[in-house]
């Protein structure tokens, strides 16, 4: 295996001159010649692929490309002796025909130059695209209903209005055959934060293949709340900073990017951003005593959903997929060096499609570095007052997406003891709704879906739940998965003390009843095991989800949202492996109806005994806003950790140096 260490030369320009440390920047990885199977499509294959897609005869006059990625080769092709299938490369490709409102398939073979397939799928819609917002803004700001609502509210300007577009969210049934975006109304005048001036009680429904308002809503003016502190420094005013704090690696990072494969300590991975899903891992291992055991095949953010929480006619629509209805790798925002990322982190440039299929670069899209990371282990021997202790490093890989007002960073964090762990971390601007007082009565009083952060802004309570797709392979494809639940013993002649607790393991069969909620009264755990490999003490080898902070959905159960998000009436899930099953929401959840994705794969009841097993992991964060949340919120953190479960004979991070 040869590893070219890529970030040699920004080590040697930026990194030994202290004074000036500055992230570094690669735009392309040096890899291999021949692209990794799962590598993502090149420039030059973007190019061809969208070419070829577009002289198809089926090809519609002004199509979008919705979506425009690899299409991923079969993982027992990816996964064979020979080191995969190095020659296949194909594209797939989703084509938007807004003006007939019509979705095509396509695939490309990129070997033979010919488009391998073209299919039409009725009934379903892809993400909103960046190229129907003018649309949106020009059909809005015809409307004469719109146009008077401004003024009623003194707007005579309408320059002075933004509209931010969303996906319908809930919509009724007799909608559902038309392309349709929502329009949300902001004064934008004197303020960069429009999102703390909503224009409130004003809703449009547009048809876009129509170009037509089909539904306007207005409920009544209420006062457009004063302008919010700016986030610049000259308006928020500073601090006295605190004493400089140097983060450097005169020697350089300790970890080797080769292409798309990371190399840390004894981690190995290949990552990659895709344009819905954001950063991927992909064939990640840990090296044990010479070999690489594998532990996951491919783990990514599949779907996540905000259901707000105020009935209002205007918000009650309101629930984002920001996977599936916008895309969270398309609208990753570029990691600004020494802020969103430490001085020592590398900034990874991503290429991705266009609408129109041309390639772009998104800058800095990934960031990747070594942190502290506190203590790794210690004992100090009273007797002979003698100490060992081990410092931990950490690896972050990250990148972080902008839906709108909301800003999420999706780390995931590699330790020196085997762990992986998940941490999200939730920031930006709150969603928040004009209000008739200035003032709250009291502790939260007047408003129950919502708490007052700012004169005549209410932030409404909502949730986010994340559904992250984890295709496990602990040391190899053959899994089996089990429930680790804790009870305290009887009492009794067995139990004398009555402080006697019990662990008991329970296989989860099956897709039914592999359909299970977090307990902290059994401080419930899933492991994924494999029955066939063992450690040197006897156990078979696995690795354990440990659940962080979590919630329970308040949207009604035969709400519209629970319906369209299935994935969240469950905390954890686990299907067989299925090539085609990616999304809990389902392929096309923009103004779906509901019904699709993980909840009917895994209705089969399919066995998940010694099979290749995938885990669906929900999340969620229950948002009861503060004042001390705007104008901007501090950072939420959520997230979970994979950890080594007899997948090791004893503590694997011995070997760490002092
Ligand atoms: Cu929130």
């Amino acid at each position: 295996m040869s590893i070219v260490q890529i970030c040699r030369c920004g080590l040697m320009l930026g990194f030994l001159i202290p004074a000036v440390l500055g992230a570094s920047q690669l735009a392309q990885t040096p890899g291999p010649a021949q692209p990794y199977p799962l590598d993502p499509l090149s420039a030059a294959e973007l190019t061809a692929a969208a070419g070829l897609v577009r002289a198809a005869p089926q090809f519609p006059a002004g199509a979008l490309f919705a979506s425009l990625v690899l299409k991923e080769p079969a993982k027992a092709d990816v996964l064979a002796p020979a080191g995969g299938a190095p020659g296949l490369r194909q594209a797939f490709a989703v084509i938007l025909d807004p003006k007939r409102n019509r979705t095509f398939e396509a695939v490309v073979d990129l070997q033979q130059s010919r488009v391998a397939s073209w299919t039409e799928v009725k009934g379903v819609q892809p993400v909103v695209l960046e190229a129907e917002y003018d649309t949106l803004v020009r059909v809005v700001k015809a409307d004469t209903r719109w146009q008077a609502a401004m003024r009623k509210r003194g707007i005579d300007n309408l320059d002075d209005v933004q509209i931010d577009y969303w996906a319908v969210g809930q919509v009724a049934a007799r909608y559902q055959t038309r392309r349709l975006l929502r329009a949300v109304s902001y004064l934008k005048a004197g303020a960069t934060n429009f999102y703390g001036r909503p224009i409130e009680g004003v809703g449009v429904l547009v048809d876009m293949a129509a170009a037509q308002v089909v539904e306007f809503i207005d409920t009544g003016a209420v006062p457009i709340p004063p302008a919010s502190h700016e986030l610049d420094e000259k308006s928020t005013g500073v601090r006295a900073a605190p004493k400089r704090l140097t983060i450097e690696q005169p020697d350089g990072a300790s970890f080797t990017i080769s292409g798309q494969e990371v190399s840390w300590q004894k981690w190995r991975f290949r990552y990659t951003m895709h344009p819905r899903e954001g950063l991927v891992l992909h064939t990640v291992g840990y090296e044990d005593e010479g070999r690489v055991r594998s532990i996951l095949y491919r783990a990514s953010l599949s779907e996540m959903a905000v259901p707000y929480g105020d009935p209002d006619r205007n918000w009650g629509w309101r629930s984002a997929f920001d996977v599936g209805e916008y895309g969270m790798g398309r609208l990753a925002s570029p990691i600004e060096a020494n802020t969103d990322a430490p001085p020592n982190a590398t900034l990874i440039d991503a290429v991705m499609a266009g609408d129109d299929g041309q390639p772009y670069t998104l800058p800095g899209a990934v960031g990747i570095y070594e942190r502290d990371g506190g203590l790794l282990w210690k004992h100090y021997d009273s007797y002979s007052k003698t100490n060992q202790s081990r410092r931990a490093r950490e690896l972050v890989i990250f990148f972080i997406a902008t839906i709108g007002n909301y800003d999420y960073s999706i780390n995931w964090v590699f330790h020196q003891d085997g762990v992986l762990e998940l941490d999200s971390e939730l920031t930006g601007i709150m969603l928040p709704k004009g209000v008739r007082d200035a003032k709250t009565k009291g502790h939260g009083a007047g408003y129950p879906s919502g708490h007052l952060v700012s004169a005549n802004l209410v932030a409404p309570h909502h949730q986010h739940f994340f559904n992250f797709r984890l295709d496990f392979d602990v040391d190899g494809p053959r899994n089996s998965v089990h429930e680790m639940n804790t009870r305290a013993m009887p009492s009794g002649p067995a139990n004398p003390w009555g402080t006697g607790m019990v662990m008991e393991e329970t296989r989860l069969a099956s897709e039914i009843t592999a359909q299970r909620q977090v307990n902290l009264s059994s401080a419930r755990t899933w492991s994924i095991v494999n029955s066939a490999a063992q450690n040197a003490l006897g156990h078979h080898t696995s690795y354990i989800l440990v659940p962080g902070v979590n919630s329970i959905p308040y949207a009604a159960t035969a709400s519209q949202v629970r319906r369209r998000a299935g994935f969240i009436n469950r905390h954890f899930w686990a299907t067989q492996y299925r090539p085609d099953e990616m999304y809990a929401a389902g392929a096309y959840p923009n103004q779906s109806l509901g019904g699709g994705g993980l909840p009917r794969w895994a209705s089969n009841g399919e066995s998940l005994s010694g099979q290749d097993v995938v885990v669906w992991y929900t999340m969620g964060v229950t948002h009861i806003p503060r004042p001390e949340e705007w104008p901007i919120m501090p950072v939420t953190h959520v997230g979970f950790k994979l950890i080594p479960g007899g997948f090791f004979s004893r503590n694997p991070a011995l070997d760490v140096p002092r």
